[in-house]
């Protein structure tokens, strides 16, 4: 089989460039090493920015997104007993986030997908990438017990953190910056109507919390929990116990309790693999970089990769031009350094660190404080949350 790019991962990365991609008239064939329905069961992000939505906009696949997707104007903060409000347009020329999940636009993508006969295989085994070295590149796969290949021009690795396409990359070429958090976050979903009407974002003595959502009658919460900690050990009243005792006494109280539909605990890791180019493979989303879920920024980042990668990819099977592929690590990276520095901060500010004293506290303490009494330092935080320009 013969495609001119092969996108290894059928994951958001994956699926936003292979419909931009046939949207260009360029052909393309996506390996996913999982069932459809595997990757449609992830419980991931709740958060896009704008960006992201106007790519899904590009597309044509936004209908489902402007008819159930919730946009936000506003996020809370909650230390010392307070609720804070970022006003998030006011600061920011009115930008906002909309809330829809990402399970929710993956399936959106996979349906355009489908619909307009773009390639998936899906349980394709023992991806191996091959000669992205030189200028003939070529893809192996197990597929319904025989070995495949697809050969192709470009190969974009779009296959999450634990894909095969940035370890395919000789350690000797690439540079990894990685930073990991003693904590991880305990998620739970359940189908009970939010707290509040935006998101919280909780800094309190026992730890950090989140209030979240999906819909107005889905909610999405966390709590940060220890690394030896096991979602198993966490019944639903324990959870809600938890997430109830980090919350001021009026939100607690308004807290509506159900049984969860998910529990998963998240480890939180800031990663960077430099440079995101090797000949001609390419990497985008978590397969080059992770973020602590603390500034909403996985998701998105993701889909700015796509877009810079798209862009190269156009101008090189269009235009017949390489400056754009040239430049993409540069540029993509340049992106993802600043919302590695947002996510970086927010976890630090917000969370309870195991070896943390007296001093490191009051000085979560006083940056929040300040933050909140200041136009300049709210807008600062704003202008990241609702995502950098592109
Ligand atoms: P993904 O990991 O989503 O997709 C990669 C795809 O490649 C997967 O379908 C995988 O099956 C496939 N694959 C892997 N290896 C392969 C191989 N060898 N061959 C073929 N296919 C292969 N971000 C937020 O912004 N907010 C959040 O709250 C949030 N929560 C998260 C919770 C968890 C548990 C995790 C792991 C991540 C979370 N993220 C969150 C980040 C997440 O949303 C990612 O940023 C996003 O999924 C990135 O998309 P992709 O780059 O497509 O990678
Ligand atoms: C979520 O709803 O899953 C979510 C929202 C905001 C975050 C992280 C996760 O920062």
């Amino acid at each position: 089989m013969r495609t001119q790019v092969a996108i290894i991962g059928a994951g958001p990365s994956g699926l936003l460039l292979g419909q931009l991609l046939h949207q260009a008239g360029i052909d393309t064939v996506i390996l996913e090493r999982r069932s459809r329905d595997y990757v449609l069961a992830r419980i991931r992000a709740g958060v896009l920015e704008q960006g992201t939505v106007g790519l899904l906009d590009k597309l044509g696949a936004s209908a489902r997104l402007h008819a159930e997707g919730l946009p936000h104007s506003g996020v809370d903060l909650l230390f010392g007993g307070q609720r804070h409000r970022i006003a998030l347009d006011r600061l920011t020329g009115g930008k906002h986030v909309t809330i829809y999940g990402q399970t929710e636009m993956t399936r959106d993508l996979m349906d355009q997908r489908e619909a307009q006969g773009g390639r998936t295989i899906f349980e394709a085994d023992d991806v191996v990438l091959h000669g992205f070295d030189g200028e003939r590149p070529y893809v192996t796969y197990m597929a319904e017990g025989s070995c495949r290949r697809l050969d192709c021009e470009v190969i974009a690795g779009c296959d999450g953190y634990h894909g095969v396409s940035r370890a395919s990359v000789p350690a000797g070429a690439r540079q990894i910056f990685e930073r990991v958090y003693p904590f991880g976050w305990l998620g739970l979903l359940a189908e009970v109507p939010p707290v509040s009407d935006e998101l919280i974002y909780v800094r309190s003595q026992r730890g950090f919390a989140l209030c979240s959502m999906r819909s107005h009658a889905r909610s999405r919460y966390y709590v940060q929990c220890g690394l030896d900690e096991h979602a198993g050990d966490w019944s639903d009243q324990r959870f809600w116990d938890e997430l109830r005792r980090r919350l001021d006494p009026a939100t607690a109280e308004a807290v509506t309790t159900g049984p969860s539909i998910e529990k998963s605990i998240a480890p939180l890791r800031s990663f960077v693999a430099e440079p995101m180019r090797f000949g001609r493979l390419f990497l985008a989303g978590d397969a080059a970089h992770i973020v602590p879920p603390t500034g909403a920024k996985g998701l998105n980042l993701a889909a700015s990769d796509v877009h810079y990668l798209f862009e190269a990819l156009r101008e090189l099977f269009i235009e017949n031009s390489e400056a754009g592929i040239d430049a993409y690590s540069q540029k993509a990276l340049a992106r993802v350094w600043k919302a590695e520095r947002f996510s970086w901060w927010l976890t630090s500010l917000m969370h309870r660190f195991p070896d943390q004293g007296p001093f490191e506290q009051r000085m979560q303490q006083a940056e929040l404080d300040y933050l909140v009494s200041s136009d300049h330092a709210m807008a600062a935080l704003a202008e990241n949350y609702v995502g950098l320009p592109y």
